[in-house]
């Protein structure tokens, strides 16, 4: 019996230190509260457990949820984690006694995203036992619900964690890709002010970052890492090309395919159109039937391929690649001149999985990468049962500078040698032809 009365005191005494301290939610049942309400179990919106909430009768108005603290706190700030049922209209009122009340919030008439339901109300800083949710009008016809209600005196906000993600993953050399940066405090509350955002670039000389836009300044990847003091957000990667993307066409219609496997008639999406339409959401459905049967090697096992005539010949710097989760195992990616001699100039081999992804192959990857007129993608193994699916298929180049046009030999006097549009053009007759004597159209 002794042991015990000790042991109260004790307990007693910790929770009176407990009482002043900052970011510890004193609305929990595992703190010393408790709580009543005029329906529902309100005991399930302080039990620290955001899977479990408070519901009260529905479509009843108002209703109260009263908290009792165990003994007087102090606090500033109060949370509430709503579910989609939250209240439009609410107020919020405290007291030390349970009997007199002093209101510290109301809310009216709002209107809250899915996004926006953890919500965060600062409030004067008061001393109280009880706190009491009072709400007067239902967003919705079932009743109120919130997962948690939490209650804490926030100490100075200190950043905590730091987020940094870019507008896009792939820009044009030269072009800006601003950064949002997002600060948070130690109670996961979005803050402002921490100070300036630092930046590292990797590779070094892959571009720049002013007032938080990317600019690249070459070809390639660039890992950003951004930084306030020593809080470090998550590195992210971005890519950049040069030109423009002259694989796709304006319409479907006037699609750069030229040649691809066969195209079920049933199955729009088997066109590879879709995998060149610069389109990110659209789907090419490299499979005849759209899915590969049981999905065992020898089922995966199938060509699926496309070839783009760029219309001209250009100096190729990046092909990028989005694969939807159901991508290729195994594929190559080809060049030509003229559609006939073909090297290759990108393999892969490897366990895709179902994985969604983007491959960028650009640099050493991207071999005999100069001249090219055609493109062929071409994979003979698809890595899920669920066929080869390609969100978009870009091929970034410039036109081919041809610097010296006396060296190409013109059999006749009369020919004429223009460039236009990156090539060589020989006129003969008011006819166009390209260097290999084929007839331009
Ligand atoms: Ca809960
Ligand atoms: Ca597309």
């Amino acid at each position: 019996m002794k042991h015990l009365f000790i042991s109260f005191i004790l307990c007693s005494l910790t929770l009176s230190a407990f009482a002043q301290e900052t970011d510890v939610n004193f609305a929990l049942t595992a703190n010393g509260a408790t709580a009543i309400a005029t329906s529902g179990n309100p005991l399930l919106a302080i039990d620290d457990n955001t899977g479990t909430r408070w519901e009260s009768e529905h479509g009843v108005d108002p209703q109260t949820l009263t908290i009792d603290l165990g003994q007087p706190r102090t606090f500033n700030t109060i949370q509430i984690v709503w579910e989609g049922a939250y209240a439009k209209d609410f107020a919020v009122s405290t007291s030390l006694d349970n009997a007199t009340w002093t209101p510290v919030l109301t809310v009216e008439d709002q209107y809250l995203l899915p996004e926006e339901r953890t919500q965060t109300h600062f409030i004067d800083q008061t001393t109280a036992r009880y706190i009491q949710f009072h709400g007067t009008e239902r967003a919705l016809d079932y009743g109120y619900s919130f997962y948690e209600f939490r209650v804490y005196l926030t100490g100075t906000s200190t950043l905590t964690t730091l987020e940094a993600k870019p507008a896009v993953n792939l820009t044009k050399v030269g072009e800006g890709n601003t950064i949002t940066i997002i600060q948070k405090d130690q109670n996961g509350l979005p803050m402002e002010g921490a100070g300036e955002v630092t930046y590292t670039v990797l590779p070094a000389g892959a571009g720049t970052v002013t007032n938080n836009i990317y600019t690249p300044a070459k070809v390639g990847s660039a890992l950003i890492k951004a930084a306030i003091g020593d809080v470090e957000a998550t590195p992210f990667e971005v890519f950049a090309y040069d030109g423009e993307n002259v694989a796709a066409g304006s319409d479907k219609e006037n699609s750069k395919v030229i040649a691809q496997s066969d195209i079920n008639p049933e199955l729009d999406a088997n066109n590879a159109y879709y995998a060149v339409d610069n389109n990110d959401a659209t789907i090419w459905q490299g499979c005849y039937n759209g899915e590969a049967g049981d999905g065992d090697e020898a089922a995966r096992t199938y060509d699926a391929w496309f070839t783009v005539d760029l219309g001209a010949y250009y100096d190729v710097n990046m092909v990028y690649i989005l694969f939807e989760g159901a991508s290729s195992q195994m594929y190559h990616v080809d060049f030509s001149e003229d559609n006939a001699a073909w090297t290759t100039t990108y393999t892969y081999e490897g366990n895709a999985g179902i994985n969604a992804h983007t491959r960028a192959i650009y640099g050493d990857d991207l071999k005999n990468a100069s001249k090219v007129r055609y493109v062929r993608f071409w994979s003979t193994k698809a890595a899920t049962q669920w066929g080869v699916k390609m969100f978009d298929f870009k091929v970034f180049g410039l036109p081919l500078q041809v610097t010296d046009i006396s060296s190409v030999a013109t059999p006749e006097n009369h020919m004429t040698k223009v460039i236009e549009n990156g090539q060589l053009i020989i006129i003969h007759n008011g006819v166009k032809y390209d260097v290999n004597g084929r007839m331009i159209k």
